[in-house]
Order: C-alpha cells, then structure tokens, then sequence
C-alpha cells in the first residue's frame, strides 16, 4: 500500500519558463499544466504530493535538508544544477530516502555538457528523454519503490 506516502517533487532554474521558449526540446506544457496532471497521477496512485519550483540553488539546498523528516522519496529536476552543483549533490547525499532523478530532455543526446549530472551518483534511478510524461512515469516508479519498501 503507498496511501499518505509523501512525495515532494523539486524543480530548479527556468523550468518556470515551460511552455514559453524551446517547445521543440521542452514541449509546449507550462509547468503549472504538469502540475495538474502529476497531481491527478498522486491521487490515483494514493500519493500526498508537494511541488515546488525555484531559480536559486540554495533554496534547492534548504528545500533538500527540510525534507529529511517530511517525506518519503524525492523527485528532482534540478535543470542546469544537475551538471554543475556538488552543494545539491550533497544535501541529496544527506536523505536516506529514495531519489529519482528527472530531466523532460534526454541529457545523453544534447551538448556534451549536459552529459554528466552530479544527481544521477545518489539517484535510485533517472528518468529523462519523456518530456512532460516523464513527470507521471517518476510518480508510478515512486509508487512501487514505496510499495516495496511496505
Ligand atoms: O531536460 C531537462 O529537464 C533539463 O533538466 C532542463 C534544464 C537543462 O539545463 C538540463 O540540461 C535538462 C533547462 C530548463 C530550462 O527550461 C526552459 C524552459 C523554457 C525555455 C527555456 C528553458
């Protein structure tokens, strides 16, 4: 059973940008349309979900060091910090609770850059190249780590 298992759901920089630029990479839902959507998915899948977005890599950081006693498993997006933020790296290191890492873009096939994420090292798993879907897929793979943990 996954019922009142907390779920919080991260996002970082641009990603308030969905649906206004690079729909061609990003697709064209805003990221207040994908909220809608994963909430109607925790619903179904009997998950309580918090969702949160911020531009700032320490807000990130603190958001990550509160959620030691308020959550089941994390979902993050960290957008740009995935490649650059070892602080975010080790706030995620500091959990001991499921993480899934999530990009909307497949990161292997764009700019040699993006290849590398300092999140997948402390990921249970990474989903990315789905687009928005990527966001429900994250909620159902949340939903059997924490079934099986029952
Ligand atoms: O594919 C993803 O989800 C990313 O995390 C998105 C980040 C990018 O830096 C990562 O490499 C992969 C960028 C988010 C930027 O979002 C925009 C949205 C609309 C217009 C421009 C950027």
């Amino acid at each position: 059973m996954t019922a009142n298992k907390r779920i919080l759901v991260l996002n970082g920089p641009n990603l308030n940008m969905l649906g206004v630029r690079e729909p061609d990479i990003y697709g064209s839902a805003t990221l207040g349309e994908i909220e809608k959507t994963v909430r109607a998915t925790a619903t179904k899948l009997g998950l309580e979900l918090t969702f949160k977005q911020t531009n700032l890599e320490g807000e990130l950081v603190s958001w990550i060091q509160n959620a030691r006693f308020q959550t089941e498993l994390i979902v993050i997006n960290a957008g740009a910090f995935s490649h650059t933020s070892i602080a975010i790296l080790d706030a995620l290191q500091l959990l001991e609770i499921p993480i899934i890492e999530l990009h909307l873009s497949n990161i292997f096939a764009r700019e040699e850059f993006r290849h590398n994420s300092y999140i997948s090292k402390c990921a249970t798993g990474v989903i990315c190249g789905f687009g928005a879907a990527g966001y429900n897929l994250a909620l159902e793979a949340a939903a059997q780590i924490l079934s099986e943990q029952d």
